[in-house]
């Protein structure tokens, strides 16, 4: 009886330690100081599906849509200064093609293409 009380114990302690050490559903770019810089530089991501960058560089970098530089409406997003060991994640996009740079550094570039199939996140 005392058994079946500890193993029932231990179970519910399984369960709720479950949604902490799941796989975060996020597409994960490392953010790198020599080339390609954003690694992967080029990612594909389903609509919708969240998408973070990590600085684990000792450099402030940004994360900056190239439409932010034609006008206001056009800018998809921007992550302001990302300090480093800073991470900057985006909810999700709409479907379409984000070619972006870091403002500090204009030769930091990559891509982001979302789709509307699944596609499993790059972890
Ligand atoms: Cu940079």
């Amino acid at each position: 009886m005392k058994t079946r009380m500890i193993i029932a114990i231990l179970s519910l302690g399984l369960f709720t330690a479950w949604p902490t050490t799941a796989t975060p559903p996020y597409t994960a770019i490392i953010i790198d100081s020599g080339s390609p810089y954003f690694v992967p530089r080029s990612a594909t991501v389903s609509s919708g599906s969240p998408i973070r960058w990590d600085n684990p560089t000792a450099t402030e970098h940004t994360i900056t849509h190239l439409g932010c530089f034609e006008d206001g409406n056009a800018c998809a997003f921007d992550s302001g200064i990302v300090l480093p060991s800073g991470s900057f994640t985006l909810p999700g996009l709409a479907p379409g093609h984000y070619p972006y740079l870091c403002r500090i550094h204009p030769i930091m570039h990559g891509v982001i293409t979302v789709t509307d199939t699944f596609v499993p996140s790059q972890l």
